[in-house]
């Protein structure tokens, strides 16, 4: 459709300059508006609703809210309040979806187009979900799976299971995920996900469920939709079926955001940003000759950790023309970005670095 022109009510605090707006549910941050900063600036952050968010009126009172725990030794429902006095931590992760650098793939994959910007880093600040299983006595035996539902009324007349936002991760992610009340260290904003995310740092956006009202630990994973046949990896072509590959961990990934478009010859400082998902980074190499030669860049302030982004630049001297800017990120455990992409149905996942290139004119 048509993209909006203004921001929606939901999302009207949003820095409306900075972001491209593909519908009333998806924004995309802008490549120039990214920055060279560790965090990304809360009214800068990408947004993407599968369903309408949550009316405003449903998390006036946040510490209210309440998130049901099934599938451990005592089952509960909890609200933020009680959760608060459970324990707390502060993780920097970036949020990604699964569709981030859809726009490159040329069979014209479905969804939204996003480009680069369906991404940002942030401080994410709840109880650890680990502190919380431990004091409902653990989790049932058997357990392979955290299954978490999103809060989101349904629209009748419409089979839930084709609709409702639950996702399962393995439960690998229970040392890291977390539920957090917190972003940027302000209350989770309706639009985030306020009054309760889920957080799986390292993990493609959409496991990172908002509002989330249930959390269940399960031994299959829900046969809802969104998980059994919605974010799986297949070829160009074929329908999602639940035995293809799921969006969990995010894989290595970087790209330039300046310069672009223009420049001037001599000095330039070449940013961008590089993630590794679950997995440290180790470098970032640059090349300004569409990856003929590569030099390495400098991470650029603080590391927060494995599931956070690293800024970096390189200082390149340019002389006048054209340049294929591109940039290709290595973790410590040898993975890097490949040069091309992995075609697949829905554009799920791309990290080739040439796709992700920029031309830049310098005169
Ligand atoms: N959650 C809920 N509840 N709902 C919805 O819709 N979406 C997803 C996630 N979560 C949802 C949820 C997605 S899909 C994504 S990306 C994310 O979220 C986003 O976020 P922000 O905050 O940015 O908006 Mo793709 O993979």
């Amino acid at each position: 459709g048509e993209e909006p022109k203004t921001l929606p009510d939901y999302a009207a605090w949003k820095e409306r300059n900075a972001l491209i707006l593909h519908s009333a549910n998806t924004m995309e941050t802008k490549r120039g508006a990214i920055g060279n900063g560790v965090i990304t600036a809360s009214d800068r952050l990408f947004v993407r609703n599968n369903l309408p968010a949550i009316p405003e009126s449903e998390t006036e009172n946040p510490d209210a809210w309440e998130v049901h725990i099934e599938g451990v030794q005592n089952p509960r429902t909890l609200t933020v309040g009680e959760l608060k006095k459970m324990g707390v931590t502060t993780t920097a992760s970036v949020l990604q979806c699964s569709g981030n650098g859809r726009a490159f793939f040329p069979h014209g994959a479905s969804g939204t187009q996003w480009s680069v910007g369906a991404a940002g880093c942030v401080m994410w600040t709840g109880v650890p979900l680990k502190d919380v299983v431990e004091a409902l006595g653990g989790a049932v035996a058997g357990a392979k799976y955290i299954t978490s539902t999103g809060g989101e009324s349904l629209p009748e007349g419409i089979d839930p299971k084709t609709i409702v936002v639950e996702r399962s991760v393995p439960t690998r992610a229970m040392e890291t995920a977390l539920l957090a009340w917190e972003m940027n260290d302000e209350p989770l904003s309706n639009t985030h996900g306020g009054p309760l995310r889920m957080v799986v740092p390292g993990y493609y956006g959409v496991n990172n469920v908002k509002y989330v009202k249930n959390i269940a630990f399960t031994e299959n994973e829900t046969d809802a939709k969104i998980q059994a046949s919605g974010y799986r990896i297949r070829d160009v072509g074929d329908k999602g079926a639940p035995d293809q590959p799921s969006m969990w961990e995010m894989n290595v990934k970087s790209w330039v955001t300046a310069p672009l478009e223009t420049g001037s010859s001599g000095r330039n400082m070449i940013y961008g940003v590089a993630l590794g998902g679950t997995v440290q980074l180790e470098k970032v190499e640059v090349s300004v000759d569409g990856g003929k030669t590569w030099k390495q860049a400098r991470f650029l302030g603080p590391d927060l950790g494995p599931y956070a982004w690293r800024p970096f630049v390189l200082a390149a001297d340019l002389s006048p023309g054209e340049h294929r800017i591109v940039s290709r990120a290595t973790d410590i455990e040898g993975n890097s970005q490949p040069e091309g992409r992995t075609d697949n149905e829905r554009g799920y996942g791309h990290n080739g670095w040439k796709d992700h290139g920029v031309t830049v004119a310098i005169s």
